[in-house]
């Protein structure tokens, strides 16, 4: 997986989106407020569907912020070298976005009261949804070679390092109230079921309706129709959408149409050795 990148701790991350300073300031002196909300995933995860849903939430179902004003700045992604501005800008609660591996998170917020929803996804459509990304994202150069993408996701060598360290870093923080985590898989499963415990989490009383808007709206046909959630207000020499779309298919198993049976094995052995210490058992090991 090619990309200009540097260490800090060593994860992998892209220059010019990062700076070691960026990174620094995320870790040792970002402010993080009680009423913070944090939206925590490993790329590729359903960052931007959470972002989508949190700020419905907040606006009780209304459309007015997330028809004009675009995602990234909705809920900036706070290790990101642009993101001060928009930051700075946010109303309370902020709704802040982070790729961050639990070992760089803000020091600040583990002696707040802020809250953080984590959302994970079956890492075999993380692997495909981030080799289609890396076609789009001018900053990764792409590749066709699937079985190298693979080794190197495995080997960590992914922007932000390695999905398996990301989820048994964030694991740690399970049973911690201020703490949630959910599937993307759970979310395509049952998405009305999702906002609602994401609701009784936040302490947000939503009405049917409101909450109807909120499931309405974060679809991803009303996300990939709305050009404040599709990412098409990015130039094209930052993510060309005319070689793929950044909403591409939103679903879950496309894997199956990219993995050979070899891969698939190959993956699994993998994961079973490095999740086997991880004494939890999620969607996608029952269903793939
Ligand atoms: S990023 O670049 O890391 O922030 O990407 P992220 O948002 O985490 O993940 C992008 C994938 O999520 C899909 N997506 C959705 N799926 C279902 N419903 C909704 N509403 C939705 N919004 C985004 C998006 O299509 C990417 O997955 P793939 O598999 O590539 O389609």
């Amino acid at each position: 997986m090619s990309f200009d990148h540097f260490y800090y701790k060593e994860v992998r991350f892209a220059k010019d989106v990062h700076t070691e300073e960026s990174i620094n300031h995320a870790e040792n002196e970002f402010e993080v407020f009680d009423d913070d909300i944090y939206n925590v995933t490993y790329p590729k995860s359903g960052t931007n569907w959470m972002i989508e849903i949190l700020n419905l939430i907040k606006h009780k179902g209304d459309v007015t912020k997330s028809s004009a004003v675009p995602i990234h700045i909705r809920s900036p992604w706070y290790e990101t070298v642009t993101s001060e501005e928009h930051i700075d800008k946010l109303d309370p609660p902020r709704i802040i976005t982070s790729h961050l591996p639990h070992h760089i998170f803000a020091k600040s917020y583990f002696k707040s009261k802020a809250k953080i929803i984590y959302t994970m996804r079956n890492p075999r459509d993380v692997i495909v949804s981030l080799f289609h990304f890396t076609k789009i994202l001018s900053l990764f150069t792409p590749t066709e070679n699937f079985q190298n993408f693979i080794e190197d996701f495995i080997e960590g060598k992914a922007l932000y390092g390695s999905w398996f360290d990301h989820i048994k870093g964030w694991m740690q923080m399970k049973d911690d109230e201020r703490f949630f985590f959910i599937t993307y898989e759970e979310l395509l499963q049952d998405l009305r079921g999702g906002v609602i415990r994401i609701c009784k989490f936040l302490g947000q009383e939503l009405d049917d309706a409101q909450i109807d808007s909120v499931v309405e709206h974060s679809t991803f046909k009303s996300m990939k129709e709305n050009p404040m959630s599709n990412w098409s207000q990015l130039p094209s020499d930052v993510m060309d959408q005319s070689k793929g779309a950044f909403m591409r298919k939103g679903i879950s198993g496309d894997w199956k149409n990219h993995f050979t049976v070899a891969q698939s094995e190959y993956f699994d052995k993998i994961y079973q050795e490095k999740m086997k210490d991880l004494n939890m058992s999620f969607f996608w090991e029952q269903s793939s």
